[in-house]
């Protein structure tokens, strides 16, 4: 909840006073917790790992969801995605069940917060929160928006994996010529050239390292009608994946660069985290499971923040977090208040940001949930699974046991027995308080 910014008020006060800081949100697509260099990661990451030596890097952030949608979803409304009614993927295909779903005009999002602050606000990349106009990002708080609304497009012909053409400027539907990565880091740079006399909001939302496995120098496969190679067409898959994380890398370079170069850096949050952690080509380690799933390897991701004359650098934090966290902290930081809008689910994390020694207890026994399925309080994980009559649940000590190994529901009955009646009564709360999406028909009573 946005709540008081305590010791550090001071600091943040006189940044306002000269001009309220910038906000940049670098989101990658399917990045692995053991990917990048910073992490311990097999891929070299030269600006990732500069970004986090000039700030703080989180080693126990989360994605509200394990895939796509829903963490874009928490990102956007500070809301568990689950509340905000975007729980799984919005699919491509037009006869899928979701595909007609998108983000609610019921929903304030961050971008609205801001741009109602006077910030100017835009969508570099992904979107993925409904294909209907409607649901176009410029209806939901974005003053420009270049990129895709689905949920994976050819690095090359921008052609989505139902076969649809998905390149946009706006509302209008805009081909460019090159690879995604690569479009998205100079629309983001443009956007801070642009608006470097005002402050701004930018969604970096890059599509890398998410299928189709295609490098820079590869070729396009896709076209309209003809969605071939979903996951691209090269054998050496793992080989491109790594050069997506590469390009992806000198991107976020680029951008800091620019705001070196224009002196902003000093007073930009820039804010690098992954969506859901990675699939098979990529690295979760030493997390167990893959992005999809609710063990830590599909949700616990990489996460970085950098504010040079708020943050400290070189720091790194074990604050348990999650996405729906980003947009209560970045309204603190902007001054907004949440006048008649909705609760949020998120936590200021304001007061860690400026103070990272600042003790992570206030935190450490919050409840956390993912996909109705896992909960998370202080070190214990629960997960429930599918058992005969009635689900089976699993608890794991994550302080001991980071990789999932050691089920120790039989030797703690009574903490199995309470989160698993606290994941019931967030999950009926999720569904009594839920948005509705009214291409379901199905109405829900709201309660707020
Ligand atoms: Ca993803």
């Amino acid at each position: 909840m946005l709540g008081t910014l305590g010791l550090q008020d001071g600091v943040l006060s006189k940044e306002r006073a000269l001009r309220p800081p910038n906000m940049v949100i670098i989101l990658a697509d399917d990045l692995g917790y053991g990917d990048l260099g910073t992490f311990g990661g097999w891929i070299p990451s030269p600006h990732l790992d500069a970004l986090a030596k000039s700030g703080l890097k989180f080693t126990d952030f989360h994605s509200n969801g394990v895939v796509c949608s829903p963490t874009r979803a928490a990102l956007m409304t500070g809301r568990y995605p689950q509340r905000a009614g975007i729980p799984g993927v919005i699919v491509a295909a037009l006869e899928g069940k979701t595909h007609n779903d998108g983000i609610q005009d019921a929903e304030w999002t961050l971008a609205e917060a801001l741009r109602d602050k006077g910030y100017a606000t835009g969508l570099m990349g992904k979107w993925h929160l409904g294909y209907q106009k409607p649901f176009n990002p410029t209806r939901h708080g974005f003053d420009q928006f270049r990129g895709y609304i689905s949920g994976n497009v050819d690095y090359f012909s921008h052609i989505d994996q139902a076969g649809v053409e998905d390149w946009w400027h706006d509302e209008k539907l805009e081909a460019e010529e090159g690879y995604s990565t690569h479009l998205i880091t100079q629309h983001a740079v443009d956007f801070i050239v642009e608006n470097k006399n005002r402050p701004f909001f930018l969604y970096v939302a890059h599509e890398a390292p998410h299928y189709p496995f295609q490098g820079p120098h590869d070729k396009p496969l896709r076209t309209v009608g003809q969605p071939r190679e979903i996951q691209g067409a090269r054998t050496d898959k793992k080989v491109a994946y790594k050069e997506m994380v590469e390009a992806l890398d000198e991107g976020v370079g680029e951008i800091v660069s620019k705001l070196e170069e224009l002196k902003l850096h000093e007073n930009t949050l820039v804010w690098f985290m992954s969506d859901n952690g990675a699939a098979r080509q990529g690295s979760n380690k030493p997390l167990r499971g893959y992005k999809g799933g609710v063990w830590e390897g599909g949700h616990r991701v990489p996460a970085i923040a950098s504010w040079p004359s708020v943050i400290p650098s070189s720091t790194e934090i074990s604050l348990l977090t999650m996405t729906c966290d980003v947009m209560p902290t970045l309204l603190s930081i902007a001054d907004v208040g949440r006048d008649g809008h909705q609760p949020l689910d998120g936590t200021n994390l304001t007061p860690w940001l400026t103070d990272p020694s600042r003790a992570a207890e206030a935190l450490s026994e919050r409840a956390l949930f993912w996909n109705g399925t896992a909960m998370r309080q202080g070190p214990w994980k629960l997960i429930q699974t599918k058992g005969t009559p009635a689900p089976r649940y699993q608890l794991f000590n994550l302080k001991q046991d980071l990789s999932e190994t050691q089920d120790l529901a039989t030797q703690y009955p009574k903490r199995v027995d309470s989160m698993r009646r606290a994941l019931t009564h967030w999950k009926t709360d999720m569904e009594q308080t839920r948005t509705s999406q009214p291409s379901h028909n199905v109405e829900q009573p709201s309660k707020r």
